[in-house]
Protein backbone atom coordinates (compact mmCIF):
# COMPACT_ATOMS: atom_id res chain seq x y z
CA UNK A 1 0.00 0.00 0.00
CA UNK A 2 1.30 3.61 -0.88
CA UNK A 3 1.37 5.84 1.89
CA UNK A 4 2.13 8.79 -0.61
CA UNK A 5 -0.34 12.10 0.10
CA UNK A 6 -2.29 12.09 -3.28
CA UNK A 7 -1.83 15.39 -5.66
CA UNK A 8 -4.39 18.32 -4.68
CA UNK A 9 -5.54 21.80 -6.11
CA UNK A 10 -6.92 24.41 -5.65
CA UNK A 11 -7.61 27.97 -6.68
CA UNK A 12 -5.27 30.37 -4.81
CA UNK A 13 -6.57 33.53 -5.52
CA UNK A 14 -10.95 34.47 -5.23
CA UNK A 15 -12.98 33.26 -7.85
CA UNK A 16 -13.75 36.77 -9.15
CA UNK A 17 -13.16 38.14 -12.51
CA UNK A 18 -9.36 39.63 -12.49
CA UNK A 19 -6.26 39.98 -14.33
CA UNK A 20 -4.69 36.78 -13.05
CA UNK A 21 -5.76 33.95 -11.19
CA UNK A 22 -3.37 31.31 -9.54
CA UNK A 23 -4.09 27.86 -9.34
CA UNK A 24 -1.76 25.46 -7.08
CA UNK A 25 -1.17 21.98 -7.67
CA UNK A 26 0.99 20.29 -5.29
CA UNK A 27 2.09 16.62 -4.44
CA UNK A 28 4.51 13.79 -5.80
CA UNK A 29 5.31 13.15 -9.11
CA UNK A 30 4.06 16.39 -10.68
CA UNK A 31 6.17 16.06 -13.16
CA UNK A 32 4.72 13.28 -14.60
CA UNK A 33 1.00 13.53 -13.35
CA UNK A 34 0.95 16.80 -15.07
CA UNK A 35 2.62 15.87 -18.44
CA UNK A 36 -0.90 14.93 -20.15
CA UNK A 37 -1.42 18.74 -19.77
CA UNK A 38 1.98 20.65 -20.09
CA UNK A 39 5.45 20.01 -19.89
CA UNK A 40 6.81 21.52 -16.58
CA UNK A 41 9.76 23.92 -16.36
CA UNK A 42 12.81 24.04 -14.73
CA UNK A 43 12.33 24.29 -11.24
CA UNK A 44 12.04 28.46 -10.38
CA UNK A 45 12.06 29.12 -13.99
CA UNK A 46 8.72 30.89 -14.87
CA UNK A 47 7.85 29.76 -18.34
CA UNK A 48 4.99 30.60 -20.39
CA UNK A 49 3.14 27.31 -21.41
CA UNK A 50 -0.61 26.93 -23.32
CA UNK A 51 -2.27 24.43 -21.81
CA UNK A 52 -5.38 22.88 -23.82
CA UNK A 53 -8.00 20.70 -22.58
CA UNK A 54 -11.68 20.17 -23.58
CA UNK A 55 -11.53 22.21 -26.50
CA UNK A 56 -9.98 25.41 -24.47
CA UNK A 57 -6.72 26.71 -25.02
CA UNK A 58 -4.80 28.78 -22.58
CA UNK A 59 -1.60 31.08 -22.01
CA UNK A 60 -0.35 30.35 -18.86
CA UNK A 61 2.57 31.27 -16.58
CA UNK A 62 3.94 28.26 -15.28
CA UNK A 63 6.37 28.14 -12.25
CA UNK A 64 7.36 24.60 -10.91
CA UNK A 65 9.10 24.26 -7.25
CA UNK A 66 10.98 20.42 -6.43
CA UNK A 67 10.25 18.70 -3.53
CA UNK A 68 11.63 19.59 -0.89
CA UNK A 69 12.50 22.88 -1.58
CA UNK A 70 8.67 24.60 -1.97
CA UNK A 71 5.98 26.03 0.23
CA UNK A 72 4.30 22.36 1.02
CA UNK A 73 7.68 20.30 0.85
CA UNK A 74 6.24 18.28 -1.97
CA UNK A 75 6.75 19.00 -5.78
CA UNK A 76 4.23 22.23 -5.90
CA UNK A 77 3.33 23.93 -9.27
CA UNK A 78 1.37 27.37 -10.05
CA UNK A 79 -0.35 28.29 -12.98
CA UNK A 80 -1.05 31.69 -13.45
CA UNK A 81 -4.34 31.92 -15.67
CA UNK A 82 -6.12 34.50 -16.77
CA UNK A 83 -8.32 35.87 -13.90
CA UNK A 84 -11.76 34.16 -15.08
CA UNK A 85 -13.96 32.32 -12.24
CA UNK A 86 -15.44 29.96 -14.95
CA UNK A 87 -12.12 29.04 -16.94
CA UNK A 88 -10.60 28.06 -13.19
CA UNK A 89 -13.04 26.00 -12.66
CA UNK A 90 -12.13 24.13 -15.84
CA UNK A 91 -9.17 23.98 -15.18
CA UNK A 92 -9.53 22.04 -11.61
CA UNK A 93 -12.01 20.18 -13.14
CA UNK A 94 -9.53 18.97 -15.50
CA UNK A 95 -6.82 18.84 -13.11
CA UNK A 96 -9.05 16.32 -11.16
CA UNK A 97 -9.84 14.25 -14.33
CA UNK A 98 -6.00 13.76 -14.13
CA UNK A 99 -6.35 12.29 -10.39
CA UNK A 100 -5.57 15.55 -8.83
CA UNK A 101 -8.22 16.10 -5.91
CA UNK A 102 -9.86 19.10 -5.03
CA UNK A 103 -7.68 20.68 -1.66
CA UNK A 104 -9.37 21.07 1.88
CA UNK A 105 -9.04 24.20 3.36
CA UNK A 106 -5.25 25.01 4.58
CA UNK A 107 -4.54 21.74 3.14
CA UNK A 108 -1.25 22.81 1.18
CA UNK A 109 -0.11 24.73 4.62
CA UNK A 110 -1.25 21.83 6.48
CA UNK A 111 1.25 19.67 4.43
CA UNK A 112 3.81 22.31 4.77
CA UNK A 113 3.62 21.68 8.68
CA UNK A 114 3.25 17.87 8.33
CA UNK A 115 6.47 18.15 6.14
CA UNK A 116 8.43 20.66 8.10
CA UNK A 117 8.44 23.22 6.45
CA UNK A 118 6.43 24.90 8.32
CA UNK A 119 5.79 25.58 12.42
CA UNK A 120 2.62 25.80 14.04
CA UNK A 121 2.67 28.43 15.35
CA UNK A 122 3.73 30.58 11.67
CA UNK A 123 1.29 28.74 9.98
CA UNK A 124 -1.35 30.53 12.62
CA UNK A 125 0.37 33.63 12.11
CA UNK A 126 -0.55 33.34 8.40
CA UNK A 127 -3.93 32.77 9.05
CA UNK A 128 -4.25 35.75 11.16
CA UNK A 129 -2.26 37.66 8.21
CA UNK A 130 -4.82 36.81 5.78
CA UNK A 131 -7.35 37.72 7.97
CA UNK A 132 -5.96 40.84 9.46
CA UNK A 133 -7.89 44.32 8.97
CA UNK A 134 -5.97 47.23 10.24
CA UNK A 135 -2.54 47.96 9.83
CA UNK A 136 -1.87 47.09 13.40
CA UNK A 137 -2.97 43.57 12.77
CA UNK A 138 -1.37 43.09 10.20
CA UNK A 139 1.88 44.10 11.70
CA UNK A 140 0.98 42.04 14.72
CA UNK A 141 0.50 38.83 12.05
CA UNK A 142 3.86 40.02 10.04
CA UNK A 143 6.06 39.53 13.14
CA UNK A 144 4.81 36.46 14.43
CA UNK A 145 4.22 34.93 10.95
CA UNK A 146 8.53 35.30 10.11
CA UNK A 147 10.10 33.34 13.07
CA UNK A 148 9.51 31.25 15.87
CA UNK A 149 9.43 33.30 19.06
CA UNK A 150 13.49 33.60 20.55
CA UNK A 151 11.80 33.16 24.20
CA UNK A 152 10.62 29.97 23.51
CA UNK A 153 14.37 29.13 21.93
CA UNK A 154 15.54 30.74 24.97
CA UNK A 155 13.58 28.21 27.23
CA UNK A 156 14.28 25.18 25.13
CA UNK A 157 18.30 25.96 26.05
CA UNK A 158 18.16 26.30 29.36
CA UNK A 159 15.59 23.34 29.81
CA UNK A 160 17.44 20.63 27.71
CA UNK A 161 19.96 19.75 30.17
CA UNK A 162 17.49 19.87 32.91
CA UNK A 163 15.24 17.04 30.88
CA UNK A 164 18.22 14.80 30.05
CA UNK A 165 18.53 14.66 34.11
CA UNK A 166 14.28 14.27 34.59
CA UNK A 167 14.37 11.53 31.92
CA UNK A 168 17.20 10.06 34.10
CA UNK A 169 15.55 10.36 37.50
CA UNK A 170 12.08 9.14 36.22
CA UNK A 171 14.23 6.03 34.77
CA UNK A 172 16.51 5.27 37.38
CA UNK A 173 16.16 7.29 39.82
CA UNK A 174 15.16 5.21 42.63
CA UNK A 175 17.40 2.22 41.99
CA UNK A 176 20.57 4.71 41.47
CA UNK A 177 19.56 7.09 44.05
CA UNK A 178 19.87 9.81 40.78
CA UNK A 179 17.93 13.34 41.64
CA UNK A 180 17.51 16.73 40.67
CA UNK A 181 19.15 19.65 42.03
CA UNK A 182 15.81 21.45 42.99
CA UNK A 183 17.52 24.57 44.53
CA UNK A 184 19.59 25.04 41.07
CA UNK A 185 16.82 23.98 39.21
CA UNK A 186 14.35 26.52 40.88
CA UNK A 187 17.03 29.35 40.13
CA UNK A 188 17.39 28.65 36.46
CA UNK A 189 13.23 28.30 36.21
CA UNK A 190 12.20 32.14 38.30
CA UNK A 191 14.12 33.94 35.87
CA UNK A 192 12.19 31.70 33.10
CA UNK A 193 8.85 32.34 34.76
CA UNK A 194 9.53 35.69 34.83
CA UNK A 195 9.62 35.97 31.03
CA UNK A 196 6.96 34.20 30.64
CA UNK A 197 4.86 36.50 32.32
CA UNK A 198 5.80 38.94 30.35
CA UNK A 199 5.24 36.97 27.90
CA UNK A 200 1.84 36.46 28.98
CA UNK A 201 1.10 39.79 29.23
CA UNK A 202 2.02 40.65 25.77
CA UNK A 203 -0.37 37.87 24.34
CA UNK A 204 -3.18 39.89 26.62
CA UNK A 205 -2.90 42.81 24.46
CA UNK A 206 -1.77 41.06 21.48
CA UNK A 207 -5.18 39.05 21.77
CA UNK A 208 -7.23 42.38 22.01
CA UNK A 209 -5.49 43.88 19.19
CA UNK A 210 -5.65 40.84 16.80
CA UNK A 211 -9.81 39.86 17.90
CA UNK A 212 -10.31 43.68 17.83
CA UNK A 213 -11.79 45.91 20.71
CA UNK A 214 -15.66 46.28 20.98
CA UNK A 215 -16.32 49.82 22.36
CA UNK A 216 -19.14 51.47 23.25
CA UNK A 217 -19.81 54.90 23.54
CA UNK A 218 -22.65 55.78 26.29
CA UNK A 219 -23.46 58.66 28.30
CA UNK A 220 -26.31 61.20 28.41
CA UNK A 221 -27.79 62.95 26.07
CA UNK A 222 -25.06 65.77 25.14
CA UNK A 223 -22.47 64.09 26.80
CA UNK A 224 -20.55 64.37 23.75
CA UNK A 225 -20.58 60.68 22.50
CA UNK A 226 -20.94 61.56 18.89
CA UNK A 227 -18.50 64.17 18.33
CA UNK A 228 -16.29 61.43 20.15
CA UNK A 229 -17.39 58.65 17.41
CA UNK A 230 -16.76 61.02 14.38
CA UNK A 231 -13.02 61.68 15.80
CA UNK A 232 -12.06 58.45 16.64
CA UNK A 233 -13.35 57.07 13.00
CA UNK A 234 -11.54 59.50 11.42
CA UNK A 235 -14.93 60.52 9.34
CA UNK A 236 -18.40 62.50 10.27
CA UNK A 237 -20.40 59.49 10.81
CA UNK A 238 -22.87 60.35 13.54
CA UNK A 239 -25.10 63.41 13.42
CA UNK A 240 -24.30 65.97 16.07
CA UNK A 241 -26.12 68.70 17.45
CA UNK A 242 -26.87 70.53 20.74
CA UNK A 243 -30.42 69.23 20.90
CA UNK A 244 -30.64 66.34 23.76
CA UNK A 245 -31.49 63.00 22.30
CA UNK A 246 -29.73 63.53 18.68
CA UNK A 247 -28.45 60.04 17.99
CA UNK A 248 -31.54 57.38 18.00
CA UNK A 249 -30.25 54.04 16.02
CA UNK A 250 -26.80 52.22 17.24
CA UNK A 251 -24.00 53.66 14.94
CA UNK A 252 -21.43 51.07 13.97
CA UNK A 253 -17.93 51.56 12.60
CA UNK A 254 -14.77 49.79 12.45
CA UNK A 255 -11.80 51.88 12.60
CA UNK A 256 -7.73 51.52 14.14
CA UNK A 257 -7.10 55.01 16.42
CA UNK A 258 -3.59 55.53 17.62
CA UNK A 259 -2.79 51.61 16.76
CA UNK A 260 -6.09 50.34 18.58
CA UNK A 261 -8.24 48.18 16.12
CA UNK A 262 -11.13 49.23 17.37
CA UNK A 263 -15.37 48.56 16.82
CA UNK A 264 -17.15 51.82 18.05
CA UNK A 265 -20.52 51.69 18.90
CA UNK A 266 -22.81 55.19 19.15
CA UNK A 267 -25.88 55.16 20.99
CA UNK A 268 -28.61 57.37 22.08
CA UNK A 269 -27.89 59.15 25.27
CA UNK A 270 -29.87 57.84 28.14
CA UNK A 271 -32.13 59.41 30.36
CA UNK A 272 -35.23 59.09 31.75
CA UNK A 273 -37.86 60.08 29.12
CA UNK A 274 -41.69 60.55 28.19
CA UNK A 275 -40.58 60.36 24.19
CA UNK A 276 -41.78 56.96 22.34
CA UNK A 277 -39.20 57.77 19.78
CA UNK A 278 -36.02 58.26 22.16
CA UNK A 279 -37.52 55.32 24.78
CA UNK A 280 -37.23 53.06 21.38
CA UNK A 281 -33.17 54.24 21.14
CA UNK A 282 -32.31 53.94 24.63
CA UNK A 283 -33.57 50.80 24.72
CA UNK A 284 -31.06 49.44 22.38
CA UNK A 285 -28.19 50.71 24.30
CA UNK A 286 -28.29 48.01 26.55
CA UNK A 287 -27.67 45.06 23.76
CA UNK A 288 -24.69 47.49 23.16
CA UNK A 289 -23.14 47.40 26.78
CA UNK A 290 -23.46 43.60 26.93
CA UNK A 291 -21.82 42.68 24.10
CA UNK A 292 -18.78 45.42 24.02
CA UNK A 293 -15.36 44.45 25.53
CA UNK A 294 -14.78 47.76 27.57
CA UNK A 295 -17.90 50.58 27.98
CA UNK A 296 -16.55 54.43 27.71
CA UNK A 297 -19.23 56.16 30.04
CA UNK A 298 -18.76 59.94 28.83
CA UNK A 299 -19.96 62.17 31.88
CA UNK A 300 -19.25 65.96 31.02
CA UNK A 301 -16.88 67.73 33.18
CA UNK A 302 -19.36 70.37 34.70
CA UNK A 303 -21.54 67.19 35.75
CA UNK A 304 -21.64 66.78 39.22
CA UNK A 305 -23.70 62.90 39.43
CA UNK A 306 -25.55 60.52 37.31
CA UNK A 307 -28.85 60.80 35.95
CA UNK A 308 -30.79 57.87 37.81
CA UNK A 309 -31.75 55.57 34.26
CA UNK A 310 -27.88 56.04 33.09
CA UNK A 311 -26.78 54.91 36.64
CA UNK A 312 -29.11 51.71 36.09
CA UNK A 313 -28.27 50.86 32.82
CA UNK A 314 -24.92 51.19 33.40
CA UNK A 315 -24.87 48.97 36.91
CA UNK A 316 -24.88 45.53 35.81
CA UNK A 317 -21.86 46.43 33.61
CA UNK A 318 -19.41 48.45 36.00
CA UNK A 319 -16.51 45.71 35.19
CA UNK A 320 -16.51 47.09 31.73
CA UNK A 321 -17.09 50.63 32.25
CA UNK A 322 -14.38 53.02 32.19
CA UNK A 323 -15.22 56.41 32.97
CA UNK A 324 -13.99 59.44 30.58
CA UNK A 325 -14.67 63.53 31.42
CA UNK A 326 -15.40 65.34 28.03
CA UNK A 327 -15.69 68.82 27.60
CA UNK A 328 -11.92 69.22 29.40
CA UNK A 329 -11.87 72.47 27.21
CA UNK A 330 -14.57 73.97 29.21
CA UNK A 331 -14.02 72.40 32.93
CA UNK A 332 -11.78 69.96 34.98
CA UNK A 333 -12.23 67.48 37.10
CA UNK A 334 -10.23 64.65 38.51
CA UNK A 335 -9.60 60.96 36.26
CA UNK A 336 -9.14 60.90 32.24
CA UNK A 337 -10.59 63.86 31.18
CA UNK A 338 -10.94 64.54 26.99
CA UNK A 339 -12.14 67.38 24.34
CA UNK A 340 -12.96 65.41 21.32
CA UNK A 341 -14.40 68.80 19.95
CA UNK A 342 -10.53 70.15 20.35
CA UNK A 343 -9.21 66.84 19.58
CA UNK A 344 -7.34 66.70 22.98
CA UNK A 345 -7.29 62.92 23.41
CA UNK A 346 -4.66 62.02 24.79
CA UNK A 347 -5.53 61.47 28.00
CA UNK A 348 -8.07 58.24 26.32
CA UNK A 349 -5.01 57.06 24.75
CA UNK A 350 -3.33 56.44 27.51
CA UNK A 351 -6.36 54.66 29.77
CA UNK A 352 -7.14 52.40 26.48
CA UNK A 353 -3.66 51.36 26.82
CA UNK A 354 -3.80 51.01 30.62
CA UNK A 355 -6.86 49.01 30.59
CA UNK A 356 -6.55 47.01 27.52
CA UNK A 357 -2.78 46.29 26.87
CA UNK A 358 -1.49 46.50 30.47
CA UNK A 359 0.01 49.90 30.04
CA UNK A 360 1.85 48.56 26.73
CA UNK A 361 2.26 50.31 23.22
CA UNK A 362 0.82 48.64 20.53
CA UNK A 363 3.92 48.13 18.50
CA UNK A 364 5.14 46.81 21.90
CA UNK A 365 3.16 43.81 21.26
CA UNK A 366 4.52 42.68 17.88
CA UNK A 367 5.96 39.15 17.80
CA UNK A 368 3.60 38.10 20.99
CA UNK A 369 1.44 34.99 21.18
CA UNK A 370 -2.10 36.05 20.41
CA UNK A 371 -4.52 33.12 19.60
CA UNK A 372 -7.04 31.40 21.81
CA UNK A 373 -4.88 28.18 21.60
CA UNK A 374 -1.60 30.08 22.44
CA UNK A 375 -3.09 31.81 25.22
CA UNK A 376 -4.30 28.96 26.83
CA UNK A 377 -0.68 26.87 26.75
CA UNK A 378 1.19 29.95 27.11
CA UNK A 379 -0.65 29.94 30.87
CA UNK A 380 -0.11 26.20 31.08
CA UNK A 381 3.23 26.98 31.11
CA UNK A 382 3.49 29.41 33.59
CA UNK A 383 1.20 27.13 36.15
CA UNK A 384 3.62 24.59 35.82
CA UNK A 385 6.30 26.22 35.75
CA UNK A 386 4.64 28.03 39.30
CA UNK A 387 4.11 24.43 40.39
CA UNK A 388 7.86 23.60 39.89
CA UNK A 389 9.04 26.94 42.06
CA UNK A 390 6.49 25.72 44.64
CA UNK A 391 8.15 22.37 45.51
CA UNK A 392 9.44 22.02 49.01
CA UNK A 393 12.64 19.99 49.25
CA UNK A 394 11.63 16.83 50.50
CA UNK A 395 8.97 15.83 47.76
CA UNK A 396 9.64 12.42 45.97
CA UNK A 397 12.89 13.19 43.52
CA UNK A 398 10.30 12.01 40.30
CA UNK A 399 8.14 15.43 41.23
CA UNK A 400 9.96 17.84 39.59
CA UNK A 401 11.32 15.38 36.86
CA UNK A 402 7.46 14.63 35.64
CA UNK A 403 6.79 18.49 36.12
CA UNK A 404 9.90 19.33 34.12
CA UNK A 405 8.91 16.81 31.63
CA UNK A 406 5.52 18.34 31.24
CA UNK A 407 6.88 21.82 30.97
CA UNK A 408 8.67 20.46 27.78
CA UNK A 409 5.86 18.96 26.28
CA UNK A 410 3.83 22.30 26.59
CA UNK A 411 6.03 23.83 24.75
CA UNK A 412 6.12 21.16 21.91
CA UNK A 413 2.79 21.17 21.84
CA UNK A 414 2.69 25.01 21.00
CA UNK A 415 4.80 24.56 18.74
CA UNK A 416 3.20 22.22 16.89
CA UNK A 417 6.41 19.63 17.10
CA UNK A 418 4.06 17.42 18.73
CA UNK A 419 1.64 17.11 15.62
CA UNK A 420 -1.44 16.78 17.42
CA UNK A 421 -4.31 16.76 14.82
CA UNK A 422 -6.25 18.40 16.61
CA UNK A 423 -4.48 21.76 16.72
CA UNK A 424 -4.18 21.28 12.84
CA UNK A 425 -7.94 20.69 12.49
CA UNK A 426 -8.72 23.90 14.84
CA UNK A 427 -6.40 26.08 13.10
CA UNK A 428 -7.69 25.37 9.23
CA UNK A 429 -10.99 25.54 9.88
CA UNK A 430 -10.19 29.23 9.88
CA UNK A 431 -7.99 29.10 6.60
CA UNK A 432 -9.28 29.75 3.29
CA UNK A 433 -8.81 27.56 0.04
CA UNK A 434 -5.52 27.20 -1.35
CA UNK A 435 -3.40 28.42 1.45
N1 LIG B 1 -17.03 72.56 23.98
C1 LIG B 1 -17.27 71.28 23.70
N2 LIG B 1 -18.40 70.92 23.11
C2 LIG B 1 -18.61 69.61 22.86
C3 LIG B 1 -17.66 68.63 23.18
N3 LIG B 1 -18.15 67.41 22.81
C4 LIG B 1 -19.37 67.66 22.28
N4 LIG B 1 -19.63 68.97 22.30
C5 LIG B 1 -20.86 69.62 21.82
O1 LIG B 1 -21.96 69.12 22.59
C6 LIG B 1 -23.12 68.95 21.76
C7 LIG B 1 -23.58 67.51 21.84
O2 LIG B 1 -22.58 66.67 21.29
P1 LIG B 1 -22.93 65.23 20.76
O3 LIG B 1 -21.66 64.57 20.41
O4 LIG B 1 -23.97 65.29 19.71
O5 LIG B 1 -23.54 64.59 22.07
P2 LIG B 1 -24.19 63.13 22.21
O6 LIG B 1 -23.70 62.59 23.50
O7 LIG B 1 -23.96 62.34 21.00
O8 LIG B 1 -25.72 63.50 22.37
P3 LIG B 1 -27.02 62.61 22.01
O9 LIG B 1 -26.82 62.02 20.66
O10 LIG B 1 -28.10 63.60 22.05
O11 LIG B 1 -27.16 61.60 23.08
C8 LIG B 1 -22.70 69.38 20.38
O12 LIG B 1 -23.09 70.72 20.20
C9 LIG B 1 -21.19 69.27 20.40
O13 LIG B 1 -20.55 70.15 19.52
C10 LIG B 1 -16.44 69.05 23.82
O14 LIG B 1 -15.55 68.24 24.11
N5 LIG B 1 -16.30 70.37 24.04
MG1 LIG C 1 -25.18 61.45 19.66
Amino acid sequence: MSLLPDPICAPATPLFPSAVAVVRVSGPGLQSVLAPLLHLPAPRRAEVRTLHWGGFQEKALVLFFAAPASYTGEDLVELQVHGNPLLVRRLLAHLGSLGVRPAEPGEFTRRAILNGKQGLLEAEALGDLVAAETDTQLRLAQARAGAQPAWIHEARRLLTPWMARAEAVVDYGEEEGIALNLDELKIELSGLCTRFHVEQGRCRAARHLRDGIRLALVGRPNAGKSVLFNALAGEDRAIVTDTPGTTRDVLEVRCEWRGLPLRLFDTAGVRATQDPLESLGIARVAPVLEAADLVLHLLPTQDAGLDPALAAALSPFVGKVLEIRTFGDLGTAPGTVISALTGDLDALEVALRERLLGGLAPDACFGALATERQSALLDDLVRQVELLLGLDAGCPPELPASLLQGVWALLARLTGEDRTETALDALFQGFCLGK
